[in-house]
């Protein structure tokens, strides 16, 4: 199961999954980019891929979602906790108070709304894997970053969270940080400002979003006995979360 799977790295997760074998369900709220996906997934890779078109940050969509799953399908190996997003940059006094409701929603509440529900069925199976795209914002915090590193600081700590009390279970869990990627991540977060968002990656290579999901894919093809528990990658170019080399 792949959150956020219609663009950047959860779609190019989903890909690398289906490649591998896996049967997906992919979730997201822009329907005809899921039903394009889940065609062009079974058609490539042959692989059964089922689309659930809810907003994560509903709770009881997201829960009826989830109990509504085919036997079949409940039976979850890997949750790629992937669905996120910024909204704003701005000092903190500054910030918008929906800005900042959106991220907590979607970031933190949203994962943990799905966590509880599959993290349910893997307990039952006694295994499973959990990967949470967190972000460079999850290990730094930057200037006007201040909630967006929030949320991600606070998967990071669910994160930890999750390995201890699903450790009995068989469940696996790790944490992926990435750092820049070019994706609709920074369209999304100066809302539809291209030419903003651009700049962002200007003048070094960012990584793409087909770099983060071989990280997952890594994490989940790992013996049985193996769990990583942490990867931080980032451009060649970056540094840290502030000190990019760029051309
Ligand atoms: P994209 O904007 O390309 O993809 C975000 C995905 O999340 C989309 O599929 C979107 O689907 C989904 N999503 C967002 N909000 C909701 C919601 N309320 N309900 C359901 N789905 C939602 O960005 P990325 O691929 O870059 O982002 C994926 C993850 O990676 C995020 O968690 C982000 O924080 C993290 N990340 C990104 C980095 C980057 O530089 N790009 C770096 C580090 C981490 P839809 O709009 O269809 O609902
Ligand atoms: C997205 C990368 O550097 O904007 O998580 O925090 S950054």
């Amino acid at each position: 199961m792949v959150t956020g799977a219609t663009s950047g790295i959860g779609k190019a997760t989903a890909e690398i999954l289906a490649e591998n074998g896996y049967d997906l369900i992919i979730t997201g709220r822009r329907t005809v980019l899921l039903e394009d996906l889940k065609k062009a997934l079974g058609v490539k890779y042959k692989c059964d891929v089922l689309s659930l078109n809810f907003d994560i940050r509903c709770r009881e969509h997201v829960e009826t979602a989830i109990d509504h799953l085919p036997a079949t399908w409940k039976k979850i190996s890997v949750l790629v906790n992937n669905a996120g997003l910024a909204s704003g940059l701005d000092l903190i006094q500054n910030g918008s108070t929906d800005d900042w409701d959106r991220m907590i929603d979607t970031n933190v509440k949203g994962l943990l709304y799905i966590t509880r529900k599959v993290a349910a069925l893997m307990m039952e199976a006694k295994s499973g894997h959990i990967v949470n795209i967190t972000s460079i914002a999850a290990k730094e915090v930057y200037e006007k970053g201040n909630v967006y590193c929030a949320t991600k600081h606070a998967v990071d700590a669910l994160t930890e969270g999750m390995r201890i009390d699903l450790l009995p279970y068989g469940v696996r869990v790790t944490s992926i940080a990435p750092g820049m990627v070019n994706t609709e991540f920074s369209t999304v977060r100066f809302k539809g400002d291209r030419e903003r968002a651009d700049k962002v990656y200007e003048g070094l290579i960012p990584l793409c979003a087909g770099d983060v999901a071989d990280a997952v894919w890594f994490a989940v093809s790992r013996p049985a006995h193996v769990n990583i528990n942490d990867m931080l990658i980032m451009p060649a170019a970056q540094a840290n979360a502030t000190i990019a080399y760029r051309k």
